[in-house]
This record gives structure tokens, C-alpha cells and sequence, in this order.
């Protein structure tokens, strides 16, 4: 027994030595919210809309009392740059017991810092591209644990304000500088998919993986238990689910 106890801080010493940790894939429910509303959009057409909750707060209820450890918060309206809902999802994460990460407009020093009071991470899209440095900046300030950076792409290209607008940088050349810069937390959304039920497309997924070597969480088109099963296959940290969450065509919580 006192020879098994004082090895302990030896394992721990050498896991962290060799960047060892058990990994656990997460299954992360996301929070849309347009026109203050809980919603999912359709490959992210802000026109093609299904409402969930009339009340955000009560879909984070929901997903929390089943045993959500992380929220996903999206707002819509900022990341389209016509409006915010940043009473609704600081409601959120103030009344609720959980890791919370906010994305949608979180393009400035002021904002992040705003954010960074009440959430655990911001999530990074536009300003990546527009402003590298307030990454850079970011993670010098809150550390890579409280910085997130998302690459939403379409057919390969990363997508932006609010994907309407494709960028001619690929993917994988983005999750590549984010590489460089430090960070260490990547979301890789497919918005071909994402909001369609029509299942994870591997090849993308696959290269984003062989790309990063840091934590990656996906999202867009899961559709089954054996969308989730292929991320875990191929690597991944966890999954972002919206639309089959809300419909219940996947089992959650997700029991081994
Ligand atoms: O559905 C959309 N049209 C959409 C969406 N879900 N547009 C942006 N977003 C999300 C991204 C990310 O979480 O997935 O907004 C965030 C990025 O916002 P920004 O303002 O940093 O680009």
C-alpha cells in the first residue's frame, strides 16, 4: 500500500513529462441564438431557421440537468453583425453551473475581455484572419485554455462574418499558423453539413486531425452515435452537436 502511494507523484511526473493525459471524448450540446431565441440554422442561412426554445437559458437548462459539462454558446446575430444577444448567453453563464465558451463577434480587445469575465473561453472566427495579433495577444494575456479558435470552412476554404464570406485560405493552412501562433484548442466546423442531420464527412475531419496536434473538437452534420464513434475513431476531443441533440436522434448523455 505505502509502496503503491509514493509512486504516484512519480506516474503523475511522467504523464505530464511526456504530455500524456487520458483523453475523454466530450460531447459539447451548443446554444444558438438568433433574435433571442435558441435556434439551428441550416449550413449556418440565418433564413433557414428551426426555433428550440423561446428562452435560451432554458435549452442550457436542459442540456445542464442531463449532464452537460460544457456549453457551446453561439450568438448569431453578432457574428452576422446585425444585432447581439449578450444579455440571453450572460444569463447563461451566470445562472448556470457549467464551462461555458462564447463565439459570434468576439473581434476585439474589449469584447474578449468583456466575455472573459463571465465565460470560461472565447471562441475566435473572423478576427483570426482579420487580426492575427489579437490572438497572439490573447493568449499571452488568458493563457491557450481560455482562447479558442474555430475554423469554419466550406468546401475546404474558411468561411467568415458569419460565413458569409469564403475566404481563399484553406483549412488546413489556418489550423496550421493557429499551430505556430500556440494555441492549443481548435473547432473545426464543416457548414456544408452543419445544421443537416446528413452525417460527419471523414476526409475533411481526417486532415484537420493529421494537422493539429492539440485538442480538436468538431461539429456539422452529426446525425448518429456512429457520427460520434468515427470522431473518437479518428482522434478527436469531442464533438459540438446542435440539431441532433435538439431532435434526439443521438443518445446523450452518451454512455460508454
Ligand atoms: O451559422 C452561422 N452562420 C455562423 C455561426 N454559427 N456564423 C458564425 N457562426 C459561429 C462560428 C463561431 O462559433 O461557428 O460564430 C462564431 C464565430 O464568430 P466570429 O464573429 O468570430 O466570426
Amino acid at each position: 500500500m505505502a509502496a503503491a502511494k509514493s509512486l504516484r507523484p512519480t506516474l503523475a511526473a511522467f504523464r505530464v513529462r511526456c504530455g500524456y493525459r487520458a483523453r475523454v471524448f466530450e460531447v459539447i450540446p451548443c446554444v444558438d441564438v438568433q433574435g433571442g431565441k435558441a435556434v439551428r440554422l441550416s449550413e449556418g442561412d440565418p433564413d433557414r431557421e428551426t426555433v428550440y426554445y423561446p428562452v435560451p437559458l432554458d435549452a442550457a437548462r436542459h442540456w445542464c440537468d442531463l449532464g452537460a459539462t460544457t456549453l457551446h454558446l453561439v450568438d448569431l446575430d453578432a457574428a452576422l453583425g446585425r444585432g447581439d444577444n449578450r444579455e440571453a448567453l450572460r444569463e447563461i453563464a451566470q445562472q448556470l453551473n457549467v464551462r461555458t465558451e462564447v463565439g459570434g463577434g468576439v473581434r476585439s480587445r474589449e469584447i474578449a475581455d468583456a466575455w472573459l469575465e463571465v465565460v470560461d473561453r472565447v471562441v475566435l472566427g473572423t478576427v483570426v484572419l482579420d487580426n492575427p495579433g489579437l490572438v497572439s495577444e490573447l493568449l499571452e494575456m488568458y493563457g491557450p485554455d481560455r482562447v479558442v479558435v474555430t475554423v469554419d470552412a466550406k468546401d475546404g476554404y474558411v468561411a467568415v462574418r458569419g460565413w458569409k464570406e469564403i475566404t481563399n485560405v484553406s483549412a488546413t493552412e489556418l489550423a496550421q499558423r493557429m499551430t505556430d501562433v500556440g494555441v492549443r484548442e481548435l473547432i473545426y466546423t464543416d457548414i456544408g453539413r452543419d445544421g443537416t442531420l446528413q452525417g460527419v464527412d471523414e476526409a475533411p475531419v481526417a486532415r484537420m486531425r493529421a494537422t493539429f496536434p492539440h485538442r480538436l473538437v468538431a461539429g456539422g452534420g452529426v446525425a448518429t452515435d456512429a457520427d460520434l464513434d468515427l470522431y473518437e475513431r479518428l482522434g478527436l476531443d469531442g464533438a459540438i452537436v446542435g440539431r441532433a441533440l435538439y431532435e434526439g436522434t443521438i443518445r446523450y448523455p452518451r454512455t460508454p
